[in-house]
């Protein structure tokens, strides 16, 4: 039998992990960019652990041949969410993307696990380029919410704990928590337009007053220092105000007037270049 090289194994792996949680990572920022509220609150990846991998070959009777088709998970992302209803929007935003392609779905939402487990499973097909060409490999992405997710990472903790053997009386508690969470993601999504539209004023509140300093700072190198600072200190009276509308209407001006200033210096450049 030929000697495993594990490492070069895992390597493309560890390059496709890297690669998914900086292009949701990615999306999660265009969202933002654009005042977008994102179905994706928070990423993270993994690559499964060596003896992780062989406890499951194991379990599953998987020859080490076998091992890349059938472990599936050994590229694992965590796609976590604010809202029950972003999880279907995250997977049609993968379905739609040309560089993964779904290979099977696993619907412990709609079909919760009798331990109280509940999660949406995408395992998809995604190309690496290594030293050696493309590499085409799996990886699970686990989609669910943030009070999913909380279950979720507790009940593992104690089957690593408990292995196979979790008290009666722990699952019972399990089970009761995880009627729990439902509830929660129920509560949450019924006030959810609510929620996002706070969460929008907020982003566009963050987004507004990175451009207007970012005009300010510009028409500072270009005009009056003095007419910038008057500028500045009107800026800072509508920010207290608290006043969104003002706060749009003041960074319109100013776009108005930094465009003038920007016309006026290309006019000074080419006339001087005469
Ligand atoms: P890790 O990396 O430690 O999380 P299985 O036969 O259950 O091992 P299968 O059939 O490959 O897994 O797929 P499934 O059922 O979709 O489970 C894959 C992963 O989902 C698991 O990975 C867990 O992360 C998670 N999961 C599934 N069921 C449960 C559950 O009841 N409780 C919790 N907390 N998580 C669950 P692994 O293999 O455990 O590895």
């Amino acid at each position: 039998m030929e000697i495993q090289l594990w490492h070069n194994i895992l390597n493309p792996y560890e390059l496709a992990v890297r690669e998914l949680v900086a292009k949701f990572n990615h999306l999660i920022k265009e969202h933002r960019d654009r005042d977008l509220y994102s179905p994706i609150e928070q990423v993270t990846g993994r690559v499964k652990s060596i003896s992780s991998i062989l406890e499951k070959m194991q379990r599953k009777g998987i020859p080490m041949e076998r091992m890349e088709e059938e472990v599936e998970d050994i590229a694992g992302l965590r796609i976590i969410c604010q809202f029950v209803e972003d999880i279907e929007k995250v997977a049609e935003i993968i379905s739609k993307r040309s560089d993964m392609e779904i290979k099977s779905v696993k619907d412990y939402i709609r079909n919760m696990k009798e331990s109280g487990y509940r999660s949406y499973h995408l395992i998809i097909y995604y190309t690496v380029e290594t030293m050696d060409g493309p590499k085409k490999l799996q990886a699970e992405i686990q989609i669910r919410t943030m009070a999913m997710n909380f279950w979720a990472t507790i009940e593992h903790s104690l089957q690593y704990k408990y292995k196979t053997n979790i008290p009666k009386h722990v699952k019972e508690r399990l089970s009761k928590a995880a009627e729990a969470i439902i509830a929660l993601d129920n509560e949450m999504s019924s006030v959810r337009s609510e929620i996002m539209d706070a969460q929008n004023s907020s982003q566009l509140q963050t987004n507004l007053v990175s451009d207007i300093l970012n005009n300010i700072e510009n028409l500072y190198r270009l005009s009056n220092k003095r007419e910038v600072m008057k500028i500045q200190d009107e800026f800072y009276r509508i920010y207290a105000t608290n006043d969104l509308r003002q706060l749009q209407q003041f960074h319109e001006q100013l776009d108005i007037i930094s465009e003038g200033y920007r016309a006026q210096a290309v006019t000074c450049d080419i006339q001087g270049g005469f």
